[in-house]
């Protein structure tokens, strides 16, 4: 185990306020940093904002505003949400801070001092967007990103990048571990081993950056300026270095995966230029995606983090808005890590966020706190009670003797950052503990047995479930440390931070301990949950907060622009037939922020919130026809072609098929079978509640002469949700359970072979 541990996240641009892509990399980075400290080990966790270049610059200048004035307001507003959020950065680095502009000159001093900077002239195209030289024609779109590029002629300052090309191919060789995962390793690679030119590392044509010290009408490269904050915000070359001395290399440098090659070529080749010790790993994780593309402020699609600490915080009212919002940012938390599989793209949605939440935090984590220590409350005066003194009973349940392996696959798996699977594995364990209280059943007493013997065994029970909710509590605090410190506060064990969580022992709680004051920790979230959140979304949707809304309905200058490049890039594209997919990409990009900046400033104008997903679909044809239980889709209309909807015609399909807006209108939800009885008096009928994460439906099925009701609770099934509700034998059926019809009518329930979240949508 390491004594120091020091990891980043990028540094923001402050061109755009920051939403749930921003708070996924930092709320990672802090769940590694708790974990970090839990274990002892000195943590430093660095983030901030990176707020020089053209970017800057324009979008500043289109907001009437100085670029300073612009990046201190933008710069705060992500300071505010970590705060809110509860971010245990240990310090937030801004590219404007005087600590930071003094080394990065310091360091391009040493660089020419050391022969690896050298005065050319250049002439290629921009990506301003990428803040970036690329390889295109004049005119045409950048080829990463597919936004117009600007043809940029200058008198510049090289980084002779070509000569690592040799050395950086031997460290990736020697450090098998530096680029994590491995995909990003190989791609990595297979770009240096293409070759790689020297670098451009100043500008002059815009002011808003460091100078280079003794040329001071050149700044330096966006790129450099800012991954130099790693060691900048140590004190790196300063009076007091100490930071650096103790904390650099680092162990972590965490990105999203667009960022990868200035991590790992760019800014390993400047520090083996500066004779500085390299950082030990960058790991790159995927994108969030929103409606299936990349949440971006570009494409409008973007989630604030503060939506979700509101529209959870309303569940707890009656806290003040601190501890709301550290409640609410316990579900994104948890959200996140457990859901997208790290390093993987990953959809967002309100939905699946309450189906999560519900499934895991209120029925499964918060359910057996409260339900275990209302029990010690009750039947032991609220203190923790003394198991048999033999311990055998608590020794020989299964789960107990698992858990050190679910300690150490849980640790395993978080330090190789599979925080999906480290979660999993500790939910395993909840429910292992939750079917045991049900089995034991402590508040029964069964016959035969004396009041003195069952308090025994309840002592037993009871202490050996209140074990297992502070191993599992300890090892999940990073990452949901709200609720877990007040967990432990409830199990009597004060303060979590002050906790040792590294040795986690079986029979560790002492018996006699009290009980704090206990408080419903995870209330149910509803529809009426997702609603919120999806108006706050829509709401706060039209305006970038950076961008002030401009006051006409007229394109900027800038816009028109690139508009105009845009059109000449796909001109150029089309003449030639290359890159035309990207060239259509530009365009559309150009036209779309075109149309966003003149009617998407305007109220009265929004454009549409990203919701539409969320909104319910409309109800599919109702079946008179078709029996519950016997369908795996509803039938495809009669005529064989599909209504054109009002407005532009819809292209025909061919007979028999329906279109996939068609499909898409039949929610396919995975439920489970909470209650399946017989209806008196028919046959066929089984009535079954089923849950759906976000509330629970009666549904009639014609599937009692195939499943004896007693053997569907529990089960997974697939529910056609918005089935319009009718009536069978007096009773209203809200949904349409699927199955396989097979010979003779016999129906076989469809189901998954994986374990999937209750509410899960098929589509
Ligand atoms: O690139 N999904 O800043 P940036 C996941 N200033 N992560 C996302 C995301 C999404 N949809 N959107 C943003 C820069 N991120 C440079 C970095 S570092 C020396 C300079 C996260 O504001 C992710 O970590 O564009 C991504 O790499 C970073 O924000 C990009 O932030």
């Amino acid at each position: 185990m390491p004594d120091k541990f020091y990891l980043t996240t990028p540094i923001y641009y402050v061109n755009a306020r920051p939403h749930i892509g921003h708070a996924y990399t930092t709320i990672v980075a802090d769940a590694i940093a708790r974990r970090q400290r839990s274990l002892g080990v000195d943590t430093w966790f660095l983030t901030g904002t990176d707020e020089h270049g053209q970017k800057i610059e324009r979008s500043a200048e289109a907001a009437g505003c100085t670029p300073q004035q612009f990046a201190d307001r933008v710069s705060q507003e992500f300071k505010n949400l970590w705060d809110r959020m509860g971010l245990t950065c240990d310090d937030f680095i801004r590219t404007t801070e005087p600590r930071h502009i003094l080394a990065v000159q310091n360091f391009i001093t040493l660089l020419r001092d050391r022969g690896f900077i050298y005065k050319g002239s250049y002439t290629g195209q921009y990506c301003v967007f990428d803040e970036l030289y690329v390889e295109a024609p004049p005119g045409a779109p950048c080829p990463d990103c597919g936004r117009p590029t600007e043809t940029v002629s200058e008198e510049n300052y090289f980084f002779k990048l070509s000569a690592f090309e040799r050395r950086l191919l031997e460290f990736y060789d020697e450090h098998p571990d530096f680029i994590r995962p491995e995909s990003r390793r190989n791609e990595v690679i297979s770009f240096v081993k293409g070759g790689l030119r020297d670098l451009s590392v100043s500008r002059t044509s815009f002011n808003w950056g460091i100078p280079i010290p003794g040329d001071e009408k050149h700044v330096v490269y966006v790129w450099l300026d800012a991954l130099a904050n790693y060691i900048t915000a140590l004190g790196w070359s300063s009076a007091d270095d100490s930071k650096y001395k103790t904390f650099w290399p680092a162990d972590l440098h965490l990105v999203g995966k667009e960022i990868i090659r200035f991590h790992c070529v760019y800014w390993p080749a400047f520090l083996m230029a500066a004779g500085l010790p390299l950082p030990k790993s960058v790991h790159a994780h995927g994108w969030l995606l929103f409606e299936e593309s990349k949440m971006s402020k570009s494409r409008g699609n973007i989630v604030r983090a503060e939506t979700i600490l509101e529209g959870f915080g309303a569940l707890k009212p009656d806290l003040p808005k601190a501890e709301q919002d550290l409640f609410g940012a316990d579900a994104l938390r948890y959200f996140l890590l457990r859901e997208i599989a790290f390093g993987q793209d990953g959809n967002f949605s309100f939905d699946a966020l309450v189906q999560r939440y519900n499934a895991d935090l209120a029925n499964g984590y918060g359910n057996l706190v409260s339900r275990t220590l209302s029990m010690i409350g009750r039947y032991f005066d609220g203190l923790v009670p003394y198991p048999a003194s033999s311990g055998s009973v608590v020794q020989s349940h299964s789960f107990a003797v698992e858990l050190p392996r679910t300690i150490s696959t849980f640790a395993a798996s978080f330090d190789a950052l599979d925080f999906s699977r480290a979660l999993e594995t500790a939910w395993a364990a909840v429910a292992a503990v939750d079917g045991y209280l049900t089995a034991n059943a402590p508040w029964k007493q069964p016959e035969g047995v004396s009041d003195e013997q069952q308090q025994a065994l309840r002592a037993d029970i009871l202490y050996t479930a209140a074990e297992a909710i502070r191993i599992i509590t300890a090892l999940v605090y990073p990452v949901i440390p709200n609720a877990a410190a007040q967990v432990w506060s409830q199990l009597g064990l004060g303060d979590i931070r002050k906790a040792d969580l590294k040795n986690l022992q079986w029979r560790g709680l002492k018996p006699g301990t009290k009980l704090g004051e206990l408080s419903p920790l995870f209330p149910r979230a509803d529809k009426e949950t997702i609603t919120r959140m999806s108006e706050l979304e829509q709401k706060n949707a039209p305006a970038p907060a950076a961008t002030p809304e401009p006051e006409t309905a007229e394109p900027s200058p800038a816009h028109t622009s690139k508009l105009k490049s845009a059109i000449e890039g796909l001109a150029v594209a089309m003449a030639e037939s290359t890159n035309e997919t990207a060239a259509v990409a530009a365009f559309e990009g150009a036209i779309a922020e075109t149309v966003r900046e003149t009617i998407g400033g305007r109220k009265d104008q929004a454009p549409s919130a990203p919701v539409a997903a969320l909104q319910p679909t409309p109800s599919g044809p109702e079946d008179a026809t078709n029996l519950p239980g016997t369908r795996i889709l509803p039938p495809a209309p009669a005529t064989g072609t599909v209504a054109a909807p009002a407005g532009p015609a819809a292209p025909t399909l061919p007979e028999g098929k329906i279109s996939i807006d068609d499909f898409s209108k039949v929610e396919l939800r995975v439920g489970q079978i909470k209650v399946a009885e017989r209806v008196p008096k028919a046959d066929k009928l089984l009535r079954l509640e089923v849950d759906l994460g976000t509330e629970t439906r009666q549904i009639l099925a014609g599937i009692a002469e195939a499943y004896a009701p007693e053997s569907l609770i529990g089960r997974k099934v697939v529910i056609v949700a918005n089935l319009a509700p009718r009536k069978l034998r007096g009773l209203e059926s809200n949904g349409m359970i699927v199955a396989a019809s097979l010979e003779g009518g016999r129906p076989v329930l469809a189901g998954f072979l994986e374990d999937v979240p209750v509410g899960a949508r098929l589509k």
